[in-house]
């Protein structure tokens, strides 16, 4: 059952193996947890800006770079200081900490020391590849700015014209976002740049994927173009990823702290990236989104993967307390309708499955807690448009609709906005809305991501 053919774009990386835990279906309701307030601070952080390209790939270690996790209120620069590091990065909304270059002699000292609790390898992150696009699926817009994956959702049902004055926004951590959009699409509002190239308030991407993700979700409803599920949702463009797609985990950390410590603005952070393998290095990724969500009340939301493989094995896929997000393919934005005694999907083939069917690259499992639309998705790129395919395509879906239900109940902690988004503002797999073929449907069967009554 779980052995799938299809694409698996994504590359090998480190393996040992942690626990998730699984939420799924509609139906199905997660405890309530307690949200914490946030410090507000914007602070406009100033790095080195000559560090170096990121090398290797996805898992891969970094030589002579470690991030340092302290205890309690230990102070990162007298910590730092006095093993002689210079830190590149602090960190501190809830876990006090430092990244950056220094010897495996002063790592190792570093780890000696009682007031540090783990020193951990720095290591390469990804975005979550979208594929190729040759494998486009023909515009069937029906407005003319109404994508395939918005209307497959009922996203265009609910009456959202304009949530550019919402108090609080949705936090891409990704590649950036095109902050000068021919078509004015994307209501970006703010954000930082945390990798090595420029400077910290350079959060245009150099990429094209954060803009796409960023579309999904929220792009204007202004009659060109596209539109997202939240339109115009502020945004807030968190820069971890390069001009490659890829980042260092000292950077996606500096992400996840930033978005902790502007959790006062932010309802809902994405992350469409991720690491294949369970490690220290994505424990203490894990921790540092478990305190953005538990403690400062932030809804993530985060791609299963593209590798046709059990979730549970990606970082931040795997997190408990995330919302992880599979694709179906739709190739006509419409559900499928019942023929000849069964639900068929009535739009044509897609590369990646039939209309309304689980998508052939996509990761699956226990730890996935919604699908959406992730094939021929048209969204914003930097300059115009492009349709991409992928379950990174697919998370922006189901961040657009956290967003919606925040501001329905802005007071909700993320369990009760997961709690609701599985439960009632989606559609079960074996309804009039739903999909066939996802490969553990007996155990797992996530719903889709619905948001007509959003
Ligand atoms: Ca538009
Ligand atoms: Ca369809």
């Amino acid at each position: 059952m779980r052995v799938r053919t299809g694409q698996a774009l994504r590359r090998a990386a480190a393996s040992v193996l942690l626990a998730g835990l699984a939420v799924q279906g509609c139906g199905n309701t997660g405890p309530t947890q307690s949200t914490a307030g946030a410090d507000l601070a914007d602070e406009a952080r100033a790095r080195d800006a000559g560090a170096p390209e990121v090398p290797g790939r996805p898992g891969t270690t970094v030589p002579g770079r470690y991030i340092v996790l302290l205890r309690g209120d230990a102070s990162p620069s007298d910590v730092a200081r006095g093993h002689g590091v210079v830190p590149e990065r602090v960190y501190g909304a809830r876990r006090k900490g430092f990244a950056g270059p220094m010897s495996a002699a002063q790592a190792s000292a570093l780890q000696r020391d009682p007031r540090v609790q783990a020193v951990v390898p720095d290591v390469v992150v990804a975005l979550v590849e979208p594929l190729a696009a040759r494998n486009e699926v023909a515009a069937q817009a029906v407005d003319g700015e109404l994508p395939t994956g918005v209307d497959r959702i009922d996203g265009d049902l609910n009456g959202y014209t304009d949530l550019s004055k919402s108090a609080k926004g949705i936090a891409i951590i990704d590649t950036g976002i095109d902050t000068r959009h021919p078509d004015r699409e994307l209501n970006v509002i703010g954000g930082i740049n945390f990798t090595s190239t420029g400077r910290a308030s350079r959060i245009v991407d150099d990429h094209g994927h954060g803009t796409h993700v960023a579309g999904i979700a929220a792009a204007r409803r202004n009659g060109v173009g596209v539109r997202g599920v939240a339109p115009g949702a502020p945004l807030y463009a968190v820069k971890v990823l390069d001009a490659s797609g890829s980042g260092y985990l000292s950077w996606v950390i500096n992400g996840v702290d930033w978005v902790s410590r502007n959790a006062g603005k932010v309802a809902v952070a994405n992350m469409s990236l991720g690491i294949e393998g369970i490690s220290l290095y994505t424990w203490l990724l894990d921790l540092y989104i478990s305190d953005s969500v538990n403690y400062y009340g932030v809804t993530y939301v985060v791609a299963a993967g593209n590798s046709a493989k059990d979730a549970i094995n990606f970082s931040p896929a795997s997190n408990p307390d995330v919302i992880t997000v599979s694709a179906i393919a739709d190739s006509d934005g419409k559900p499928r309708v019942f023929r000849d005694g069964q639900w068929v999907g009535a739009g044509s083939d897609t590369a990646y499955g039939a209309d309304d069917t689980f998508a052939s690259f996509s990761n699956y499992g226990s730890a996935v807690d919604l699908a959406a639309p992730g094939v021929g998705i048209r969204s914003t790129v930097p300059g115009g448009y492009a349709t991409w395919s992928g379950t990174s395509m697919a998370s922006p879906h189901a961040a657009g609709a956290a967003f919606l239900y925040r501001r329905r109940d802005p007071g909700a902690t993320p369990a009760v906005v997961r709690s609701y988004l599985t439960s009632r503002y989606c559609a079960p797999q074996t309804s009039e809305y739903g999909f066939t073929g996802d490969p553990d449907a007996v155990q797992y069967p996530e719903a889709l991501v619905y948001a007509k009554d959003l």
